[in-house]
């Protein structure tokens, strides 16, 4: 490896220019009474972008990225012929019947009959954006892989998903985050279909279906949606500890992140890189997000759920549209290839284990960046079908178990899903790099193939296709020995250690992380039926730490079981803990709570500093409209009616200027319940909040104390501000719990 590069800073965002309510749903806003004069269906919104316009068999078409959307300005039947009326069905008189001979009635109705395709048997949950690849070049000496190259640009989808949840669950569960990436390079389409968690529940592909049975809804009532807490999953796990380490990162901040932008990913398998010279490395790969790694706090995500259930999908559409392009870098921690397959002691193929990245560094190789939002859900982020065997040049597979096993499962479940053997040629899966595969027929098939000889060999069409070696950008599995053994049912002896890597990621984290694993634990496991599921659980978190183990017992009121298993002294790695550190602001929102009492000057002042600086202000206001002279007028984004505190990472109160009185106390905002509500929230929560002028009195009829740690009050609005944006540099205001740092 090279030394790497400097990771280039996050850019400024371009904020839009009206209104400034992120989550514009058009490109153009509506007239008020119905439009009645025939035009051009309307543009794309700006931050949109269709997939690339290629060829069912991947070269460029010209054609412009709308071709494939609604053309012309008159209705259509899906023929092409112009229809006079969709509201009325074709009847014998206004009162029918209606007649079977209306065609535009029965296609409209079929098609809406089989809207629906089958969701993801796993991952169901999800949204997508499209963005580019920027390698860096220094891995060109372990990967010939050759969109790691330097500065060469690769176009992406990214698709974030929820594990267990059916597609209309709520985002902020407490679940493994998938982060699988479609990168489009000229050697064809390379996937890497990931997790934000980096070791797995199990250590063998088949018993993936017990996992996933264990984990969702209970067949007999479909109960609950898109939680572990329930009896089959603690069932599944406290008897199968081969989970525990997952269980673990689950159970921590981890599983409930304030934003996909704010999720570390990882490939969880070990790969096998190789370099034009035929040289080998074992590899694992990581994303990590420029904002940094932040989690929500379980009350906020369970709130959350209900407020907004789309908080993460939104989050991510509206930083896009706001220009704030969410960024993680791409590196990759890098292994000699021994015969053991080991490092330090750790077995690589062992997906149910992590290397501390204090014993591998993780070294940058490429930047993504996600700029432009779908324009199709369905036709873009549901029809994507990842697949962990697409691979380059330069990426090769382990034996890992699991990813063997995968290797198998993405293919086959598209054809269910997806309806035959051609998914490839929707327009979100077509690779970028020529297709002249022999593949033909089938379903959907949308590729109008010539030749007569689709074998080989073959003369009939000239020999062709002709194959393709190294040497030309073949995709030549590296020869990789394999030991003669007797075929058998069995684990490598290595996995069997179950344990000390739970234990690992528990000494890591900081005490404020490790309580809220407790409350996690403490909360899954009240949600079971079953005390022997819960006792046994406890036997488990015993033998990863007494203390883990007391506090669990303790919120459930049993005693708390000796470990019957050694307990290990894994050295901590400060790398898994998420506290501690600071992270840019850029995309945050801050909320301003204005009233009739309020200074709209410094309002005004504070909101341009916030955009400036790349965050989202939103005013909230009693009621909506606008505030101030119609010549400088503030356009109320939330009102006390519509806000609620999860919306944002700090607030601000904004209070009239001390010298009019006490009478500017008075505003609506200090005697709200809502308001009072909102703030007192904020403050459980850890958030930063900020006052000017007669704001203390507000804060203090929410009961944020004007001393406590995070609560800054001022006269000057522009001071506050900055007090505020450098706590929210920290995420959160730790030092306002006991057990955060101070
Ligand atoms: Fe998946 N997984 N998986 N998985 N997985 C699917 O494929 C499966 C595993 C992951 O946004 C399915 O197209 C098996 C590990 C993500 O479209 C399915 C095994 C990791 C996504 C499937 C695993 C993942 C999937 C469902 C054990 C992290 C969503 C629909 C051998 C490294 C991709 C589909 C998207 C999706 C099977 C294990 C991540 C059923 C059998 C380990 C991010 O094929």
């Amino acid at each position: 490896m090279s030394p790497s590069p400097k990771s280039p800073r996050p850019k400024s965002p371009s904020p839009k220019s009206k209104g400034q309510i992120p989550g514009v749903p058009g490109s153009e806003a509506p007239s008020l009474a119905e439009p009645t004069e025939p035009r051009e269906p309307l543009a794309t919104r700006p931050d949109q972008r269709p997939p690339a316009a290629v060829s069912a068999t991947g070269s460029p078409t010209g054609a412009p990225g709308t071709a494939r959307a609604q053309s012309g300005a008159y209705l259509t039947t899906a023929q092409g012929v112009r229809l006079p009326d969709t509201d009325h069905s074709l009847k014998v008189g206004a009162r029918g019947p209606t007649l079977l001979q209306d065609h535009h009635l029965r296609e409209k109705i079929t098609h809406f009959d089989h809207e629906r395709i089958p969701e993801r048997v796993v991952h169901a949950r999800g949204a997508a954006a499209h963005g580019v690849f920027r390698g860096y070049g220094s891995a060109e000496q372990i990967t010939m892989a050759g969109f790691l190259a330097k500065d060469v640009e690769t176009p992406v989808f990214v698709r974030f998903s929820n594990v267990v949840g059916s597609r209309g669950s709520a985002d902020t569960v407490r679940d493994t985050r998938g982060f699988a990436t479609k990168f489009y390079t000229e050697q064809g389409t390379f996937d890497l279909v990931g997790n934000n968690i980096p070791v797995f529940f199990i250590q063998d592909g088949i018993k993936f279906p017990d996992i996933v049975h264990a984990a969702k809804p209970h067949p007999d009532v479909e109960i609950p949606q898109a939680q572990s807490a329930h009896d089959t999953f603690w069932d599944f796990v406290s008897l199968h500890t081969e989970a525990t380490a997952h269980v673990m990162w689950q159970m921590s901040d981890r599983g409930i992140p304030r934003s996909w932008r704010m999720m570390e990913g990882f490939g969880v398998h070990t790969f096998r890189l190789v370099n034009t010279d035929g040289e080998t490395t074992l590899a694992k790969f990581h994303w990590k997000p420029a904002a940094g790694v932040h989690s929500l706090f379980w009350e906020e995500a369970q709130m959350v759920s209900g407020v907004d259930p789309d908080f993460h999908r939104r989050d991510l559409a509206n930083a896009i549209e706001a220009g704030a392009y969410p960024e993680w870098e791409f590196g990759i921690q890098a292994f000699p290839d021994t015969d053991d397959q080991t490092f330090e002691g750790i077995d690589l193929l062992d997906p149910s284990k992590l290397v501390p990245e204090e014993l591998a560094p993780v070294q940058p190789i490429g930047r993504l960046t996600l700029n432009a939002n779908p324009t199709n859900y369905f036709a873009e982020t549901e029809q994507v079908a990842f697949h962990p065997g697409h691979l380059v040049p330069g990426i090769d597979i382990t034996d890992d178990p699991l990813l063997h096993a995968r290797l198998f499962s993405y293919l086959d479940t598209q054809l269910s899903r997806l309806g035959g053997p051609n998914f490839a040629q929707i327009p979100i899966n077509r690779p970028h790099a020529p297709i002249n595969d022999m593949l033909r027929d089938g379903m959907h098939q949308s590729a109008d193939q010539a030749g007569v000889a689709p074998y080989k060999p073959n003369s009939l069409d000239g020999g062709c296709p002709f194959t393709a070696g190294a040497g030309m950008g073949g995709y030549v599995e590296v020869p990789q020995r394999v030991t003669a053994a007797a075929k058998v049912r069995e684990s490598p002896s290595s996995y069997a250690d179950h344990l000390s890597q739970p234990r690992l990621f528990w000494l890591s984290l900081t005490p404020i992380e490790q309580e809220h694993t407790i409350e996690a634990f403490t909360f899954e496991l009240g949600k079971c039926y079953e005390t022997p599921i819960r006792q046994r659980q406890l036997q488990v978190l015993a033998n990863v730490d007494s203390a883990l183990c007391a506090g669990v017992a303790a919120g459930l009121g049993l005693p708390a079981p000796d470990a019957t298993e050694e307990v290990t002294s894994p050295r901590p790695s400060p790398a898994l803990s998420q506290v501690g550190q600071r992270w840019p602001t850029m995309g945050r929102t801050i909320g301003i709570i204005v009233d009739q009492a309020s200074d709209l000057g410094a309002v005004r002042g504070v909101k341009e500093a916030v955009t400036g600086g790349g965050m989202v202000p939103l005013i909230i206001a009693p009621r909506g409209g606008t505030l101030g002279s119609s010549a400088d007028e503030l356009v109320v984004q939330r009102t006390f009616l519509t806000a609620r505190s999860v919306e944002f990472d700090a607030i601000l109160v904004a209070g009239g200027p001390t010298d009019k009185g006490s009478d500017a106390v008075g505003g609506e905002a200090a005697g709200d319940p809502r308001v009072a509500l909102m703030l007192g929230e904020a403050f459980r929560h850890a958030k930063a909040l900020g006052g000017w002028g007669q704001a203390g009195a507000t804060l203090s009829a929410a009961g944020c104390d004007e001393g406590a740690p995070g609560v800054v009050l001022g006269q000057d609005a522009t001071q506050v501000l900055a007090q505020v944006v450098e706590l929210l540099g920290e995420h959160r205001v730790w030092a306002r719990f006991p057990a955060g740092p101070s």
